[in-house]
């Protein structure tokens, strides 16, 4: 199963921190594909949720210095 997660992502102040968050997370265990946006302030998940939760991929943004809402 793949499940596909687009949170908001506060706390972007430049490109480049959109691309480190991309490159932490596509190290976390479940995560199959990650695409951040520092103009749109976003960032798009597809993982396995056998493995990771939406609410553990949050935290783990949190963890990283940003904050991020789930937008359904
Ligand atoms: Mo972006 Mo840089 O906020 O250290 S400023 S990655």
């Amino acid at each position: 199963d793949t499940n596909t997660i687009t949170y908001k992502v506060k706390g972007f102040t430049c490109v480049t921190c959109a691309v480190g968050l991309e490159t932490l997370l596509r190290q976390q265990k479940g995560v199959l594909w990650v695409k951040a946006s520092y103009p749109d302030a976003s960032a798009t998940i597809k993982y396995q949720p056998a493995t990771v939760t939406e609410d553990r991929l949050k935290a783990f943004i949190a963890e990283i210095g940003f904050t991020a809402e789930p937008e359904h």
